[in-house]
């Protein structure tokens, strides 16, 4: 009786289209499904017991630094390009709709470089402060090393990250492809504030200069609320020192802002009393009106949400139940809570957050739908503890108007046809 009950109520429906309660996820909801719940043929049983071979043989041996398995070596960060005439300056993207949870492996966090990966010996690296400051200070590596440490999942978005949904036709790329200019780890590292504090910062002064040790020379004007708030000077990336591509030896870390103002290979912090309006923040990076003026300095990265699963090259099969899965992320803070429509917008249901949910982080959301084998549109709606709401396309098309090249965080669709087959549509 009572089992029949909660069997029930997990199968409750939410919104249109067969979208199911979210509590599906919460306490055994899955187990209420029985066998062949969520759409998953069961083996045969007889295959499944008998010992394999390889299991009456001796393994590989150890290794100092790990491989992933070889069957999984064609998970690889795609739209790879360097602008005609350069080695290095361009992008790779994450392969979103190939993971899971909310850390971006290293080897797969997306890259933006301005010219190329410098190949800096940590010995040889050195980070100034100086400027409006009572001392000025150079650290080496192993002088910032031992300084007390902070740990914080965050994520990095680059502000030109999905902004081929403005275009007039949907682009046919999966999850990654669309949206991947973003990742998050794990970073640790010495908070800005504590070296601050060691330089003594001139009351007058209320904005820093950040400068890369690339040959772009990447420079960012910070403020210095920001800097004193929860900025980063991260020395490892996901347990490990950073990746070359991701600012070895050390990077500026702004959690929820723009990818740009993070500065990699970080070698120089001038504090200031104003912006100092460099080339990365006038000439580019920042946003033009519909009347012709441009914004200065967006930093913050607004809410946002991308389904991972199902999604281009991620086809459904047959009819049945499913886990939708998917990320959301916000420069403002928490997420809150995130929606997920199956009948193209018309009737939305909540989806359930995974633990942990964090402050500028990524959050996995998942859903469950039964699908009828009919084509649908699905997608999905985040909103943050600051009370913002992803906006629609539509609707953020027409308060920024076309001129606007950054900062893009619309809802995007995924039409599933008949067969099962996924692609990208403006709803
Ligand atoms: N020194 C330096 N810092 C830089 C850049 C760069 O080219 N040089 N690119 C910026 C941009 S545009 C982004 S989106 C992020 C990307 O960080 P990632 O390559 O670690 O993903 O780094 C930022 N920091
Ligand atoms: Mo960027």
């Amino acid at each position: 009786m009572l089992e029949s009950k909660s069997k029930e109520a997990a199968l409750e429906s939410v919104a249109g289209n067969g979208l199911l309660h979210r509590r599906i996820f919460i306490a055994q909801g899955t187990a209420l499904l029985g066998a062949g719940g969520l759409g998953l043929l069961t083996p045969s049983l007889a295959a499944a017991q008998r010992l394999p071979n390889l299991a009456k043989v001796p393994g590989k041996s150890m290794s100092g630094y790990g491989n992933r398995s070889p069957y999984e070596a064609h998970i690889e960060r795609n739209n790879i390009l360097s602008y005609p005439g350069t080695t290095g300056s361009g992008g790779s993207w994450t392969p979103l709709e190939s993971l899971e949870g909310i850390i971006t492996p290293s080897a797969l966090h997306f890259e933006r470089h301005h010219s190329g990966v410098p190949d800096i010996k940590p010995e040889e690296h050195r980070l100034l402060i100086h400027g409006l400051v009572d001392r000025p200070l150079v650290f080496d590596l192993d002088a910032l090393s031992r300084y007390p440490m902070v740990s914080r999942i965050q994520f990095i978005e680059c502000s030109g990250n999905s902004r081929v949904g403005e275009g007039a036709l949907p682009v046919q790329k999966t999850c990654g492809g669309l949206h991947g200019l973003l990742s998050c780890s794990e970073w640790s590292g010495v908070p800005l504030s504590i070296l601050l504090d060691e330089a003594g910062v001139d009351p007058k002064a209320r904005w820093l200069l950040a400068e890369g040790a690339d040959s772009a020379a990447m420079t960012r004007s910070v403020p210095m609320a920001k800097a004193m708030d929860d900025a980063l000077i991260a020395l490892y990336q996901n347990g490990e020192r950073l990746r070359p591509s991701n600012g070895y030896p050390m990077r500026l870390l702004l959690p929820g802002y723009e990818g740009n103002a993070s500065i990699k290979w970080l070698r120089r912090i001038k504090v200031t009393s104003g912006p100092t309006m460099t080339r990365n923040e006038t000439a580019e990076y920042t946003d033009t009106r519909p009347d012709g003026s441009s914004l200065l300095f967006t930093f913050e990265m607004e809410v946002k949400s991308v389904i991972t699963a199902p999604s281009l090259g991620r086809s459904m099969r047959q009819p049945g139940l499913y886990e939708i899965s998917g990320l959301a992320w916000s420069g403002a803070g928490r997420i809150s809570k995130v929606e997920v429509s199956v009948d193209g917008g018309k009737s939305w249901g909540l989806a359930a957050l995974a633990d942990p949910v964090l402050s500028k982080s990524f959050t996995r959301f998942r859903a469950a739908w039964r699908w009828n084998g009919t084509p649908a549109v699905i997608m999905s709606r985040a909103f943050d503890e600051s009370g913002a709401q992803q906006p629609s396309r539509k609707q953020l098309l027409e308060a920024r108007g076309l001129k606007r090249n950054y900062h893009y965080n619309a809802i995007q669709s995924w039409k599933i046809a008949a067969n099962g087959e996924v692609t990208n549509v403006h709803a």
